[in-house]
């Protein structure tokens, strides 16, 4: 199997998930609470903040090419209207131990983390918030734009409409206990309705004291129309911005794509939620320089909505199914209504045995090379991820790694995953 000339082989990480002491963001303020809702904090993460010449090392003596990685806007701004040049000097520093290794950066602007003050001054539904990010944005080109050609605005900028639709689901689920139980007996159903409702408004509480507002409107959390389209706003002012400064970048966005299939029956709701997850934005996005695809798995749909894993079907760490085709499938789906260069983000699997990594990389790649020699143009593909890291919530349990961290001693471990991947970039798979 081989790549065109040119074609980025590389791993993705995210800056809250390894830099480490993100002390200014909104996750960092979140993960500290009484009440999170975090598995642990992320504390100093996989340290990457001060181990990245060694990470980036890693990636290129194993045969990487690119490296996608975000850039902390809590860092470069942490107070409002207030730049830390320190900062802007930390990531000329990362961006030119890329360039020293011969791997080439993908940089993305915002990976989920926010300022905790921009969520205390309205978050993801403020209007104000689309110029503030244009403004941060352009900040960044104007000092470091000489050293990057691509970058990617918003990291799965649909996530709020997911978990939007998620959280309809859940509550739908609760409801309908809570009815059975009251109806039924109702000493069971006040037990488990008090500690729920009692829990919500001690974190309401606890969030006026934090962010100054009962419902913080973080990046990852329930999002309205309305904040969905401020999203592909700050998109659109972003790229402008930063185009005016550096007008040769190459802008683009990327989504959390599943591949939507359907049974007999569920082809509707399969349109729909493609809708949903893809089609809506199209009008936002179809003159960006390139679309970044994100997929892990996919998603079955019956009549009635997302059916579970088929029975017997391998699931990964994180639940779902283990099924690296789906690229492939998603790749052509999006490649049919946007005909501009798509880069493979994120593609990755959460697994203990590395092999099924090399597995679930072996097959996805294989995907993609056919979508390329069908004329179809991917630019690149990027792990998720370079490090076993912060999974979010979860915390440190998933390893979607290609190198092992051990966290009480920051040790890396390359796993065989790594020298797999990077034979690719070489030509020698
Ligand atoms: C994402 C996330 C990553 C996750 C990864 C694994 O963009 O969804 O960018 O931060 O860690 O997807 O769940």
């Amino acid at each position: 199997m081989s790549f065109p000339k040119g074609f980025m082989i590389g791993a993705a990480t995210a800056a809250h998930q390894v830099e480490g002491n993100n002390t200014n963001s909104d996750y960092w303020a979140q993960e500290q609470m009484e009440f999170s809702s975090f598995a642990e904090p992320s504390g100093d993460a996989c340290d990457h903040y001060n181990r990245y010449e060694e990470d980036i090392r890693l990636m290129s003596e194993a045969g990487l090419t690119a490296y996608r990685f975000s850039i902390e806007w809590a860092r470069i701004e942490p107070k409002p209207g207030v730049y830390d040049e320190k900062e802007i000097e930390h990531y000329r520093k990362v961006l030119l131990c890329c360039r020293e290794n011969g791997i080439e950066p993908i940089v993305t602007m915002h990976h989920f983390s926010s300022p905790k003050w921009l969520i205390a001054e309205g978050g993801w539904e403020a209007e104000a918030t689309v110029g503030k990010f244009a403004a941060y944005c352009r900040y960044v080109v104007e000092k470091l734009g000489d050293l990057f050609t691509y970058v990617c605005t918003i990291n799965e900028a649909n996530m709020g409409i997911q978990i939007a639709a998620i959280s309809k689901m859940y509550m739908k689920m609760m409801q309908q206990k809570c009815t059975e139980s009251v109806e039924g007996r109702v000493q069971v159903g006040l037990n488990l309705e008090n500690p729920l409702m009692e829990r919500m408004k001690k974190q309401a509480a606890e969030n006026m004291k934090v962010f100054g507002t009962p419902q913080p409107q973080v990046f990852v959390g329930p999002r309205t129309e309305e904040g969905d389209l401020l999203v592909m706003r700050a998109h659109q002012a972003a790229k402008k911005a930063m185009k005016e400064v550096k007008p040769g970048l190459q802008v683009g966005l990327t989504l959390s794509l599943h591949d939507i299939q359907a049974v007999e029956g569920g082809e509707q709701e399969a349109l729909r939620e493609w809708d949903e997850e893809f089609l809506h934005y199209l009008p936002y996005i179809s003159d960006d320089d390139f679309f970044g695809v994100q997929n892990y798995s996919r998603t079955i749909m019956g009549p009635e909505g997302s059916l579970p894993v088929p029975e017997g079907n391998e699931t990964t760490q994180m639940g779902y199914e283990f099924y690296p085709k789906g690229l492939e499938h998603v790749i052509r789906t999006v490649h049919e209504k946007l005909p501009i260069p798509l880069i493979v983000t994120e593609n990755g699997v959460a697994a203990a045995d590395d092999s099924r990594r090399i597995a679930y990389i072996e097959e996805a790649l294989r995907g993609v090379e056919r979508c390329v020699s069908d004329g179809i143009p991917v630019k690149g593909y990027c792990y998720w991820s370079l490090l076993d890291n912060f999974e979010w919530q979860k915390g440190f349990s998933m390893t979607f790694g290609l190198i092992a961290v051990n966290r009480a001693t920051q040790e890396r471990t390359p796993k065989e995953s790594l020298r797999f991947l990077g034979n690719y970039a070489k030509n020698e798979v």
